[in-house]
């Protein structure tokens, strides 16, 4: 499903993060930006040894939580890989959604700042961090759609979610904003 916000398209899709023909797709990284399982592991495998390296080279401090910062992307089939890193889930009153949203609004921003016209997330922090999925919907879908009633870029927003469970969290908050 998609909506329009002005003449930017904001979509859902169920697939796979590494397949989408974009130019910035966003990592679900850890704050060492050690690489791991999940979207990272998937995004590594198919980008290439080059990732890894770039990242060391370019931020051997990492990156804190609730941030994010760029890499090209190696072999995907995207320009730049823009690596977040969301909140571990502690029951939500350790700023966790004040932390999810900054590192989808941080990777937006970064979007633009490298001239993107497309950018496609994975649900940051649904998996191995255990943010409950239709809080992390409303989180990440409110967070594009200020930023992109805001500032009218990206062109395309795309959230690729992997299974059907998170795809069907993420419809129902889109269709409960729209009513
Ligand atoms: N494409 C799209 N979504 C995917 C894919 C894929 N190929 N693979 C998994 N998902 P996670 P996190 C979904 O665990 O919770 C790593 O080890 C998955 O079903 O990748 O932010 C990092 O190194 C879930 O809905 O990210 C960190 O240490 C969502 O993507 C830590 O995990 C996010 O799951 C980050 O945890």
């Amino acid at each position: 499903m998609f909506v329009m916000i002005g003449a930017c398209r904001l979509e859902l899709l169920q697939g796979d993060i590494t397949r989408q023909q974009v130019n910035a797709v966003v990592n679900a990284a850890n704050s060492e930006l050690a690489g791991g399982g999940g979207v990272d592991g998937a995004i590594h495998r198919a980008g290439g040894p080059t990732l890894m390296s770039e990242t060391r080279d370019k931020y051997p401090q990492g990156c804190p939580t609730g941030s994010a910062v760029a890499t090209s992307a190696g072999l995907l089939p995207a320009k730049f890989v823009l690596h977040a890193v969301g909140p571990v889930w502690r029951g939500g009153q350790e700023g966790e959604p004040e932390l999810l949203r900054s590192a989808f609004r941080t990777c937006l921003e970064l979007a633009v700042e490298h001239h993107c016209d497309s950018v496609a997330f994975p649900a940051i922090s649904t998996g191995v961090y255990g943010y409950p999925k239709d809080l992390a919907a409303e989180v990440a879908l409110q967070t594009i759609h200020e930023f992109l009633l805001a500032h009218q870029q990206p062109q395309l927003v795309r959230m690729v979610l992997f299974d059907g469970g998170t795809y069907g969290a993420f419809a129902r908050v889109l269709e409960t904003m729209l009513a």
